[in-house]
């Protein structure tokens, strides 16, 4: 079950050595704009002769890397690689090519490269009379990139909503205070998980009004070693000394309230995973456009009553048109429940 091929599932060695070149992938930075790639070279006697993976834009993808460390033991060999070599000469050059030229033999990948520009490799090889297989474990591979694969095939960097809320779905009193709803707790994964985005994105309502500084910072108050840009997007001029100005990482004043204009600058400097921290109206513009890909809700055992909701008016008026959502994960955190749901596909 599970498995395309005719051998039970786990016993078919392309999946166990295609599991190995996933596990070197993971190593790759996730903050970056290039997919987390990883590679193994394996002997005809099935011995690991090289491994490589994907440090980050710029630097050998994972082919390159186990190529260089397999020297001559590549030739005969079978090449295990969890994305498509690419067949173009970008940052580096083409890896269908520096397979074949150190002797590879077989090549099996998992996903498909679905970056227009790079892709074709499988077709490359096999018209060089290397032996493709395709397609295994391709849904993990493609997990592991879930967002850039997003950005490769829509043009939009994949867009994650974090809310929080209280038990009657507001997320700031009626006076505009919010600081705070969810426990310490809760906070503290926020931060981890911004700091696994490329951008945190604000609208300056929430930049004027909360001051809030964007930054992923440890439980100590100290900045995490990765730092999204935080994005700040609307016509308001932000004063001198806000917060989000400060020099703890980098920040992006973009002077517009169109969703589709931010995130296709925000595509264009790579960032594939985008953390939107908006008020009402900026989220309500994002879900309105289809932009909102994921949302991570925490939702705290907290009343307010009159208050201000999370979202703004999305032209619902019946219960037949409510957004439903499909939740991929619930969990509780301190006495906070995060739920993580995606939007579907339409
Ligand atoms: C990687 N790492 O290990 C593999 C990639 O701009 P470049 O030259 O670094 O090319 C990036 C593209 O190459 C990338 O979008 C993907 O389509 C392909 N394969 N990329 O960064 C790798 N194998
Ligand atoms: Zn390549």
């Amino acid at each position: 079950h599970g498995s395309r091929d005719s051998t039970p599932e786990g016993h078919d060695p392309d999946e166990r050595w295609m599991r190995r070149a996933l596990d070197l992938a993971a190593r790759g930075p996730q903050v970056d704009p290039n997919p987390r790639v990883g590679c193994v070279v394996v002997s005809p006697q099935g011995e690991v002769v090289g491994e490589g993976w994907h440090r980050g834009a710029g630097t050998p993808h994972a082919e390159v890397a186990a190529l260089e460390s397999a020297g001559d033991a590549a030739r005969g060999a079978t090449a295990y690689v969890s994305l498509e070599p690419c067949a173009h000469t970008g940052r580096t050059g083409p890896c269908a090519q520096a397979l074949h030229a150190a002797g590879v033999t077989r090549v099996v990948h998992a996903q498909t490269d679905p970056n227009p520009v790079a892709a074709g490799g499988a077709d490359w090889l096999r018209e060089h009379g290397v032996e493709v297989r395709g397609g295994v474990l391709a849904e993990e591979a493609t997990a592991l990139n879930r967002t850039w694969t997003h950005l490769a095939t829509t043009g939009f960097p994949w867009v994650t909503w974090k809310l929080a809320t209280t038990l009657d779905g507001r997320s700031a009193a009626a006076d505009g205070t919010s600081r705070w709803i969810t426990s310490e707790a809760a906070r503290q994964d926020v931060h981890r998980l911004r700091s696994e985005c490329g951008a945190v994105l604000v609208g300056t309502g929430t930049a004027l009004t909360d001051d809030p500084y964007l930054t992923a910072r440890r439980p100590d108050g100290s900045l995490m070693d990765v730092q999204p840009v935080r994005v700040v997007m609307g016509e308001r001029d932000l004063p001198a000394g806000a917060h989000v100005l400060d020099d703890a990482a980098p920040t992006w004043h973009l002077r517009t309230r169109d969703p589709k204009q931010v995130l296709t600058a925000l595509a264009e400097a790579g960032i594939h995973h985008v953390w939107l921290e908006g008020g009402p109206t900026i989220v309500a513009a994002f879900l309105a456009e289809g932009l909102v890909d994921e949302v991570v809700a925490y939702i705290a055992p907290v009343f307010l009553g009159r208050g201000r909701p999370s979202v703004g008016d999305l032209g619902i008026t019946t219960i037949a048109d409510a957004l439903r959502l499909e939740p991929t994960d619930i969990t509780l955190i301190g006495h906070d429940v995060r739920v993580t749901a995606c939007l579907k596909e339409s």
